[in-house]
């Protein structure tokens, strides 16, 4: 099976690698007309559709994972593609983003339902001078879909305000976001600031967004890096000795 939506067909023709080609058909390998529908719907920004058709998915029983990897996340990595290539502009992303939100508000409901009890509380939050949202908003969700009491800081968070933010709430982890590889060093100055202020051993500090590796997880001293935000959720539940994760904590500190 493959891409069946005319529409996205077309968008194709702006791929120019072959290995994204085949990465974005890997993509769309069950060959489901609705999911490509909604991917197709956010790469042309339009939110009502999006809204009205992730809703209808729903209704017709495909999971929230499903419609998330299948649909929305699908139509973003081509949103990405065109953006790095020019072809469209920092405009037609936020549109594009905006229709993700508008499929997510229907999704957030079933992501973040928990009925285990609170695991522990994490602190995220998207590294200063990065305003991208939507993949850390994901964790969250699935996180406190897992039972974890999350505390959202928004974008652009500054080191002292991760660490207001740790003893605020008292938490055992702190997830940082950050899709710039100008704001990836912010991640290593905020361990550096838990350091400073002699809390480094006290929690534990974790790490993503798509520019982040394990090996720059590793070379900042975090303790665990995740590619997505089920590694997220493993990561956390390992790092806190809860059931038997598959996410790999950063090996050398
Ligand atoms: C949407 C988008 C925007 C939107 C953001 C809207 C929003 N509310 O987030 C807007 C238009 C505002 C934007 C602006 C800019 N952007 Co932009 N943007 C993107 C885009 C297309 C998609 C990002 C995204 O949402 N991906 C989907 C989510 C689901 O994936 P994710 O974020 O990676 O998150 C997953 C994992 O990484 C992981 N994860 C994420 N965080 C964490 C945290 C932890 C702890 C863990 C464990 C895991 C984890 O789990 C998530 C869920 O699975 C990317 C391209 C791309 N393919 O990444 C460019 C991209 C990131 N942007 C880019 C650029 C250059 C910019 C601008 C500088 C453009 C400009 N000239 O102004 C500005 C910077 C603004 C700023 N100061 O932050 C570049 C970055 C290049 C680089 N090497 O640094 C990219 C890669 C585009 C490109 N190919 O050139 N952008």
């Amino acid at each position: 099976m493959a891409i069946v939506h005319e529409g996205l067909l077309k968008e194709m023709d702006f791929i120019s690698k072959d290995f994204e080609k085949k990465h974005i058909q890997g993509l769309y390998a069950s060959g489901d007309m609705l999911m490509q529908s909604i991917s197709y719907a956010l790469i042309q920004g339009d939110q009502d559709s999006v809204g009205k058709m992730v809703k209808e998915s729903l209704d017709k029983g495909y999971t929230a994972n499903d419609i998330l990897d299948d649909g929305l996340v699908a139509g973003m990595a081509i949103i990405g593609i065109k953006f790095r290539d020019n072809i469209i502009f920092v405009p037609e992303v936020l549109i594009a983003a905006r229709a993700m939100k508008a499929g997510m508000v229907h999704l957030e409901p079933i992501l973040s339902a928990s009925d285990t009890p609170p695991m522990g509380t994490i602190v995220m939050g998207t590294v200063k001078g990065d305003l991208h949202d939507i993949g850390k908003n994901l964790c969250i969700m699935m996180l406190r879909g897992a039972g974890f009491i999350v505390h959202d800081l928004g974008v652009d968070t500054k080191p002292e305000e991760f660490i207001e933010a740790f003893e605020e709430h008292k938490a055992q982890i702190i997830g940082m976001s950050a899709l710039l590889t100008t704001t990836m060093p912010y991640m290593g100055r905020t361990i550096q600031a838990f350091d400073d202020a002699g809390l480094r051993d006290k929690v534990k500090l974790i790490v993503g967004g798509a520019p982040v590796t394990q090996e720059f997880a590793e070379d900042m001293g975090a303790d665990g890096y995740g590619k997505d935000a089920i590694q997220c959720v493993d990561l956390a539940k390992k790092l806190l000795g809860i059931g038997d994760s598959e996410a790999e904590p950063v090996e050398s500190r």
